[in-house]
């Protein structure tokens, strides 16, 4: 059985959308963030690095959104949600690890800035970049990662539940989804999707 630590709303929505995709055994347990409850010594057990998510595996725990949707998707290998050929994989891995290095944490200035610097002053000059180098990502993407209806093309990956949140990094950060019609086309296309929905619902989305 796999168990899934996540808050609502967090970018453990990925994995937790793409654990339903693949009709995977699971149970989840919220960590509150919001509460502090990653701070707490028994989630920092689970993962010292006081983040979400993190997937409890009979091996023993994942954490990192790219490890974490590997491991589902190969172990899920009949919902087929890695592709064959090492250059399709590779270029799944180059997305995944872009949507965690980079884009993530040029959200994560919005609100985490503490983590860069003491200075309220820095904390505030790195917020006012967060639109521009959201939007340079989005503009990455949008012309070199998002190849088709899914991120991969044809068919849906596990890059796609990661990918459904660079909108909605965009948009808490007041960025302009508009300019990036194949973006918006992913995001609506995500929605029309039941896994997504029901995962939103238990995310309180
Ligand atoms: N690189 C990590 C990032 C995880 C992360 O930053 N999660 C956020 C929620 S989206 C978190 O736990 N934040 C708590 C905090 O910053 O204190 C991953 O991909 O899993």
């Amino acid at each position: 059985m796999l168990t899934l630590y996540y808050a609502k709303g967090s970018s453990a929505l990925a994995p937790h959308i793409l654990l339903e995709e693949v009709g995977a055994q699971y149970a989840v347990h919220e960590v509150p963030i919001a509460k502090g409850a990653h701070r707490e010594p028994e989630y920092l057990e689970i993962n010292p690095k006081a983040r979400v998510p993190a997937l409890m595996t009979p091996e023993g725990v994942i954490t990192e959104n790219p490890a974490i949707l590997t491991y589902i998707a190969e172990t899920h290998p009949r919902a087929e949600m890695l592709p064959d050929s090492p250059f399709a994989r590779a270029e799944a891995n180059t997305l995944c690890a872009y949507l965690c290095g980079t884009v993530h944490v040029a959200f994560a200035h919005l609100q985490r800035g503490a983590r860069w610097a003491d200075s309220t002053d820095a904390q505030d000059a790195m917020k006012t970049k967060v639109v521009t180098n959201l939007n340079d990502c989005a503009q990455i993407i949008e012309d070199r990662h998002l190849k088709g209806r899914w991120a991969l093309g044809d068919q849906f990956s596990l890059c796609d539940p990661y990918l459904f949140f660079v909108p909605r990094w965009m948009a808490k950060a007041g960025a302009d989804l508009s300019q990036f019609p194949k973006l918006a086309a992913h995001h609506d296309a995500m929605l029309q999707r039941p896994a997504v929905l029901a995962v939103m619902a238990v995310h309180g989305l």
